[in-house]
């Protein structure tokens, strides 16, 4: 996944239940980005380190339970996405 513009590209992936995989994250703009994966209820599962681009980084995110997840920038609460999990 991108970060280009403030918004993440493409705004919607997906992952597989149960294992836990890297996200490979493509911060393409001058600016701090990171990732936030929120749960029910907007609870923080996964909190990326926040890192200026252009520069990228390989999260390893937790092993997920099945649902939709929120994807969220700290620094920028405008940019919005979702991880589904099947
Ligand atoms: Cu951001």
């Amino acid at each position: 996944m991108r970060a280009v513009n403030t918004t993440f590209q493409p705004p919607q992936l997906s992952a597989a239940a149960g294992q836990p995989f890297k996200l490979y994250f493509d911060n393409a703009d001058n600016l701090p980005h990171n990732v936030v994966l929120l749960g029910t209820g907007d609870a923080r599962v996964f909190a990326g380190d926040i890192f200026t681009g252009p520069a990228q980084k390989a999260y390893d995110v937790p092993a997920l339970a099945s649902g939709t997840y929120k994807l969220h920038c700290d620094v920028h609460p405008q940019m919005y996405g979702t991880i589904t999990v099947p």
